[in-house]
C-alpha cells in the first residue's frame, strides 16, 4: 500500500526528526534518503533526518553529502559504539517534537510514516511499524530458525507488554515524552521495547507494516546480540515485576541448592564417609553455592558489599528460616492439621514458610537496596 494514496488528504503540520542508526550503510543511505524526499514532498513535511554512524568509514559520509539534502545530516560516533546509544544520542539530538526511528536497510517501509504520526497526534504515546498484527507480514524466505527465533523472542516479551510486535526497529515517540524518560539502559537492539518498559508506555499503536528483508550490505544482529536480549530481558522483568523475579531467582536458586547438597552428600558417601560427616558437607557446601548464587544473580545490587559480613547474614537468616519452618510445622500440626497426613501438610506449609521468612530476610536486610540502578 502507499499510504499516500489513502492519506492525501492528510496534513501533518508537526517537524518530524528521523534517527537511523547505521553501521556500514552506505550503499542503502541514497535509497532511504530517495524514499524520504519522495515522502516529504508528498507531504510537504517538515523533516529532518540524523544518519547516527558508528564510523563506517565506508563512505556513508560521502553519500549524506551527495544528495544534496539540506535536512539530512550524518553525525559519525566514535565513542560508546553500539546500535542502542547511537539511536538515544538521535534521540537527543534531534530538533522536531515528532522522533521516528528505523533501519537503514529498507526493511521498514517510509510509507507507515504518516499513519504512525497520526497515531500520535490522536493521543497514542508509541506508534510501532508492527509485522505481526493484521494487514503487516515479513518476507516468505523466512526459513523456519528465523521465524522461530522471532516468535520465541516476541513471546519471551509478551509478559512486558501486549505490543504484538515489540521487537520492530521502527517506531514514533514524542520528543517530550523521550526527554521526561528516566533510567534508559541503552544495551541491546531492543530499544523500542525498552522505552515501552521504562516509560510505562501504556498506548501502543500499531502500524501494520510489510517488512521486507535487506538487499544490500550485511546484518549486523549476531548470536551475541540475541544472547544480550536475554540479559536486557531479565533487566525489564526484574524492573516490571521486582519482588517476584526476586523470589523466583532464590527459588531457583533454592533449587539449585538441593541438587548440589545430594551430589556432595553422594560423593562423600562414596569415599566412604560417615553419614554425619556427608549430611554436613551437603549442607555446608550447598548454602556455599546458594549463597554465592544469589550474591551474584538475585541480589546482584548488593554486590559491591562485604562478602564476609553478608554471608554470616545470610546463613542467619537461613537459620531464622529453619526456626520458622519448625516452629509454623509444629504448632500447626498439634492446633490444627491433627487428621490423617496431617503432619506431612504441616511440614509443607511449615517449609513454604520458612523460605518465605529467609527470602524477605535477605531481600531486606542481607542483601537490602541502598541505591537504585535502573
Ligand atoms: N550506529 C550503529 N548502527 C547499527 C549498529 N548495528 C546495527 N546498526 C544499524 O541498525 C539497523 C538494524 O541493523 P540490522 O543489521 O539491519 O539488524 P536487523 O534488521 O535486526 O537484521 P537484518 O535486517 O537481518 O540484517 C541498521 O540500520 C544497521 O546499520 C551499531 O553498532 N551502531
Ligand atoms: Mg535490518
Amino acid at each position: 500500500m502507499r499510504a499516500g494514496e489513502d492519506l492525501a488528504q492528510i496534513r501533518i503540520n508537526t517537524g518530524i526528526s528521523v534517527i537511523v542508526p547505521t553501521y556500514r550503510e552506505a550503499e542503502n543511505i541514497p535509497h532511504l534518503l530517495a524514499e524520504l524526499d519522495r515522502l516529504r514532498r508528498d507531504y510537504d513535511l517538515t523533516l529532518e533526518v540524523l544518519f547516527m554512524d558508528d564510523d563506517s568509514r565506508d563512505g556513508s559520509v560521502e553519500a549524506v553529502a551527495a544528495s544534496g539534502f539540506d535536512w539530512a545530516r550524518i553525525i559519525v560516533r566514535t565513542r560508546d559504539r553500539g546500535l542502542s546509544p547511537a539511536v538515544l544520542d538521535g534521540f537527543r539530538a534531534a530538533r522536531h517534537p515528532v522522533l521516528v526511528c528505523m533501519d537503514c536497510d529498507l526493511s521498514h517501509p517510509v510509507d507507515a510514516i504518516p499513519q504512525m504520526i497520526l497515531g500520535l497526534a490522536s493521543g497514542q504515546q508509541f506508534a510501532i511499524g508492527s509485522r505481526y498484527v493484521p494487514g503487516g507480514s515479513t518476507d516468505d524466505d523466512w526459513g523456519l530458525f528465523r521465524w522461530l527465533n522471532s516468535a520465541i523472542a516476541t513471546w519471551l516479551a509478551r509478559p512486558l507488554t501486549k505490543v504484538r510486535d515489540p521487537m520492530s526497529g521502527f517506531f514514533a515517540l514524542r520528543k517530550a515524552d523521550f526527554d521526561a524518560a528516566r533510567g534508559l539502559n541503552p544495551v541491546g537492539y531492543k530499544i523500542a521495547l525498552e522505552l515501552i518498559v521504562k516509560c510505562g508506555m501504556e498506548n501502543v499503536g500499531e502500524v501494520p507494516i510489510d517488512f521486507s528483508d535487506r538487499r544490500f550490505g550485511e546484518s549486523k544482529l549476531t548470536l551475541k546480540e540475541q544472547l544480550k536480549y536475554i540479559q536486557h530481558l531479565r533487566r525489564l522483568y526484574l524492573f516490571r515485576f521486582a519482588n517476584a523475579m526476586y523470589l523466583l531467582q532464590f527459588l531457583v536458586v533454592g533449587a539449585s541448592g538441593v541438587v548440589v547438597n545430594l551430589a556432595v552428600l553422594s560423593g562423600l558417601q562414596l569415599a566412604g564417609l560417615a553419614p554425619w560427616i556427608c549430611l554436613a558437607g551437603g549442607i555446608g557446601v550447598s548454602l556455599v553455592t546458594n549463597f554465592l548464587l544469589n550474591r551474584r544473580f538475585t541480589f546482584s545490587y548488593a554486590r559491591g558489599r562485604h562478602a564476609g559480613r553478608q554471608f554470616v547474614g545470610f546463613v542467619g537468616a537461613s537459620m531464622v528460616g529453619l526456626a520458622v519452618n519448625y516452629a509454623v510445622a509444629l504448632w500447626l500440626s498439634h492446633k490444627i492439621l491433627t487428621g490423617a497426613y496431617g503432619l506431612q501438610v504441616s511440614a509443607m506449609i511449615g517449609v513454604a514458610a520458612g523460605m518465605i521468612f529467609n527470602f524477605l530476610g535477605n531481600r531486606y536486610i542481607v542483601f537490602r537496596k541502598r541505591y537504585v540502578r535502573d
